[in-house]
């Protein structure tokens, strides 16, 4: 059935990095039943490849794209077997990411490092490689996964609020270079959702009763919560949208 309106993904093809679990298996679902074709990204192979078949079985397009994105050769090799299969990718969403929660004080370098490269230097070098072939055609999704730490600061968390608040800003310079070229960048803005990230948060009696209570919505997100905001920045319907990033938070930003 031809599906219709301005939120139809339907001949797209979508890459999702970190898509096997959590919030970027979420989205892409979101994505698939949409109409778009999915790429499934996840430096385990085994995952990714379960991960397809489950969205096959569900009557989804999806195939693997097993890769690590902290690794520029593997990003690289992985655009050119796109180029050489003929893929276009008209959807990028740059969802892989890392925790590490660890006071300052006794942060190891490379564990900062990590949590960088991993969480934004990897969008980047992704929405790159992405735009260069989405400028000739004039046509292009970027959504970047921001976080509250986009905006504010939590104590121990530093190496991901860094990154995070870099992801707000590389959307903005995406946008600054790529808007004249037909490509929307913007980003998406999580709240506390409830993801295996966040496992040890929510089992903390003490850190879910500051959720709840900080929350205006008084409950930590679900994942698919996310899905109505990633098919709008992916689809016709924010083809005006630009730069922007986009809080699903529950409210916990609009209030002190
Ligand atoms: C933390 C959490 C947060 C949330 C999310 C909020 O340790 O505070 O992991 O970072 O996951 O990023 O937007």
């Amino acid at each position: 059935m031809t599906k219709s309106g301005i939120f139809d993904l339907s001949g797209r093809t979508a890459l999702v990095t970190g898509s096997s679990r959590g919030l970027g298996r979420a989205m892409a679902e979101g994505l698939a039943n949409a109409g778009a074709r999915l790429l499934i990204n996840g430096t385990d192979a085994s995952r990714v490849a379960q991960t397809v078949k489950e969205f096959s079985d569900n009557g989804h397009s999806a195939e693997a794209a097993a890769f690590d994105v902290t690794s520029e050769s593997s990003i690289l090799e992985a655009f050119s077997r796109f180029d050489a299969s003929g893929i276009e990718i008209d959807i990028v969403i740059n969802n892989a990411g890392i925790q590490f929660r660890k006071p300052m004080v006794e942060l190891e370098t490379a564990d900062w490092q990590r949590v960088i490269d991993t969480n934004l230097t990897s969008a980047f070098m992704i929405g790159r490689e992405a735009a260069k072939r989405m400028i000739p055609r004039g046509y292009g999704k970027i959504i970047n996964i921001g976080s509250l730490t986009s905006e504010l600061a939590r104590a121990t968390v530093a190496p991901y609020t860094v990154a995070k608040g870099g992801v707000k800003m590389l959307t903005r310079a995406m946008a600054a270079e790529w808007a004249q070229h037909g490509i929307q960048s913007n980003a998406i803005g999580p709240g506390y959702m409830l993801t295996d990230m966040n496992q040890a948060l929510i089992d903390n009696p003490e850190f879910d009763a500051w959720v709840k209570g900080r929350t205006p919505s008084r409950r930590w997100g679900r994942p698919e919560e996310l899905i109505g905001t990633a098919v709008f920045l992916a689809s016709s319907a924010s083809d005006y949208v630009n730069g922007q990033i986009i809080y699903v938070d529950g409210g916990m930003l609009a209030v002190l």
